[in-house]
């Protein structure tokens, strides 16, 4: 293996400096930039060493990265920024069969789209736990993917009382509860009442999704009805400010019509800071009221449970530091990002260091809760962490990445990038115990890095190396639209099966053998119970009448690692694929008499082709 590595090595660093000696005559190449005095663009050779994962070498980490309004979520392994996989959350996919079978189709429901921004995987004690990933989605829903078999198991929502779920999923570090919020605030309960009521009459509405310990089913846990702000981002405390939930809002102006102008008119909007087990604990004692169908909590009524801390301007991300104690806003219309700590979160509360309400809610005096504000450039949105108390702030006006230090609050180091970055991901940078190593800036531009496409350009997405004091510059990715934000974990950290154990299989329709394959009628109901392996479809032909309601369900009894079958009907719209040990069913009418084909869609065998039979209609 050694010595393997060693040539293809070899063979690296040969390309990669032809490849150095190429781009130097080619004019299209951006040409490598340089911020803050420090020299960024790698050297070439040693960047492909870092990135280079040997043929047959698996990659460190995973990156699970939001596929923003594709609805899915794309699974890269770092360092090689390798596409490995797409699990689609919210949106129908072909490839997998996702919203074509019965149950993925029910999960979906009447919407077929998704704007996904924040995957949060589920944590213990502040760590990547490994089990599941949450992902938010613009329509007020909420999916859990289990990391097991890397599918989606559950959607919950739209939830009621909530219009446009950005600030989320952001689960607690123990996963108890995954965060929403309204980015647009609306009447609540919704009902048609005029914008020009909106200071008064409309509301935001922050809610705790809870989530089962054991299985991690969400159920709606409770709202908080907050003022019309537009809530943007969280992040759940950890560490000393366990039990306690941020969102930065924008638009505290309660302004409508052309917010650019509009909403910018304060130097500072807030973060909410929200006490998720007093919340938790009012609930409990009755103090919500049902709307919706949910428990919601008016802050007015029951005070002591959230308070505004001034962070100007116009916050975008809000990130709480590894040690829980520092909470990072950033102001996106400034050059600096603001500290905050908690502790003094804490006095300024029990001494009432107050400025004034917003309905009822106290904001907190800026000058005694804030640690420094950093002055780590233009346009400031998110903040990551990494070993050694190092933080690093996304730019988006200056496009680059700042490393700054926690607690000195010196600005070290910026790495360009190219260009315009909206989120950055570091390796476990947002946990307890961040990994150091990697950070990957995920842009929302990429004009020129690649080659041309049409007017539709890829998103770039850079591999960063943060492992010595300055940053550099790895790689370049080409990211589907649109990646918002990531999360890196640890690859040992997630342990997927490779088949469905038979045991585990306990589909009513379930067939193990070809001996039970068949059709059974009742009345207008057809049911055809069909056994899927290589390579045949059995019953490799069955009859039904026009009309008939057509169940299908297709066990894959193969218990071989990679062998997938599928079921594709021609004309019908029906392709679903079935993965080893696994049962999936498909319900439609037989609309018209003739003839239709199926066949296996995933080529599966040197006989793949041959898998094939026919539907008659009479
Ligand atoms: Cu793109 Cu998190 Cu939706 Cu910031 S958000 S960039
Ligand atoms: Cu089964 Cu192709």
């Amino acid at each position: 293996m050694e010595s393997q590595r060693t040539s293809a090595w070899a063979r690296v660093l040969i390309l990669a400096a032809a490849a150095a000696a190429a781009t130097q005559c080619t004019p299209s190449r951006p040409a490598s930039r340089q911020a803050g005095g420090g020299a960024v663009q790698s050297d070439i050779a040693v960047a492909a060493q870092k990135t280079y994962v040997a043929p047959g070498d698996l990659d460190q980490y995973y990156m699970f990265a939001s596929g923003g309004h594709s609805g899915q979520i794309y699974v890269y392994g770092i360092p090689s920024m390798r596409h490995i996989s797409t699990i689609p959350v919210f949106t129908p996919y072909p490839a997998t069969g996702y919203g074509f079978d019965d149950e993925s189709k029910k999960m979906l429901g009447e919407l077929t789209w998704g704007d996904v921004h924040h995957p949060s995987l589920s944590e213990t004690k502040g760590d990547y736990d490994g089990r599941w990933l949450f992902v938010n989605e613009m329509n007020g829903r909420l999916a859990r993917i289990d990391l097991r078999d890397f599918k989606t198991k559950q959607i919950l929502g739209p939830v009621a009382n909530l219009h446009g779920n950005h600030a989320s999923a952001f689960v607690t570090p123990n996963t108890e509860y995954a965060l929403m919020a309204s980015r647009f605030s609306r009447p609540v309960p919704n009902r048609p009442i005029g914008v020009d009521k909106y200071a008064t009459d409309y509301k935001g509405i922050v809610a705790g999704i809870k989530i089962d310990p054991q299985s991690g089913e969400m159920s709606l846990g409770w709202q908080i009805l907050m003022p019309p702000f537009d809530y943007d981002l969280g992040d759940a405390g950890k560490g000393p400010s366990e039990g306690w939930f941020f969102l930065t809002s924008y638009n505290t102006e309660r302004a409508t019509g052309k917010l650019e102008v509009t909403s910018a008119q304060r130097d500072r909007d807030y973060i909410a800071a929200v006490d998720w087990r007093a919340v938790e604990k009012a609930v409990a004692e009755g103090k919500a009221d049902t709307i919706g169908g949910v428990k919601v909590i008016d802050p007015k009524k029951v005070p002591g449970l959230v308070y505004l801390l001034p962070c100007g301007k116009s916050p975008h991300g809000v990130d709480v530091a590894p040690n829980g104690n520092w909470i990072v806003g950033s102001g996106k219309l400034q050059g600096v990002t603001t500290v905050f700590n908690f502790e003094k979160v804490q006095t300024a509360i029990k001494n009432k260091d107050f400025t004034g309400d917003e309905d009822g809610i106290p904001v907190l005096k800026y000058e005694s809760i804030k640690d420094a504000e950093v002055p780590v450039g233009l346009g400031p949105l998110h903040t990551q962490f990494g070993t050694d108390d190092w933080a690093y702030t996304s730019l988006f006006v200056d496009s680059a990445i700042a490393k700054w230090k926690l607690g000195t609050w010196e600005v070290v180091d910026k790495a360009p990038m190219s260009y315009s970055i909206g989120h950055l991901s570091a390796a476990e940078g947002d946990t307890v115990s961040p990994d150091g190593n990697y950070l990957v800036g995920l842009n929302k531009l990429s004009h020129g890095r690649h080659l041309n496409v049409g007017p539709s350009q890829p998103e770039s997405s850079q591999l960063v190396d943060i492992t010595e004091e300055k940053m550099k510059l790895l790689y370049d990715a080409f990211t589907e639209p649109e990646p918002h934000y990531a999360q890196i974990v640890k690859a040992d950290k997630i342990k997927p099966i490779e088949v469905y154990p038979k045991e585990e299989n306990k589909h009513p329709l379930a067939v193990w053998d070809v001996g039970q394959a068949g059709v059974t009628r009742n009345g207008r109901n057809v049911t055809v119970k069909m056994v899927a392996v290589r390579s045949t479809l059995t019953p490799t032909e069955f009859e039904v009448q026009e009309g008939d309601t057509v169940t299908v369900a297709v066990t894959n009894i193969e218990q071989t690692t990679d062998e997938l079958h599928g079921f594709g009907l021609l004309d019908y719209n029906i392709n679903i694929v079935i993965d080893p040990g696994e049962t999936k069913t498909v319900t439609f009418t037989a609309k018209k008499n003739g003839v239709y084909a199926f066949y296996c869609t995933n080529f599966c065998s040197a006989l793949h082709q041959e898998m094939q039979g026919y539907m008659v209609v009479k």
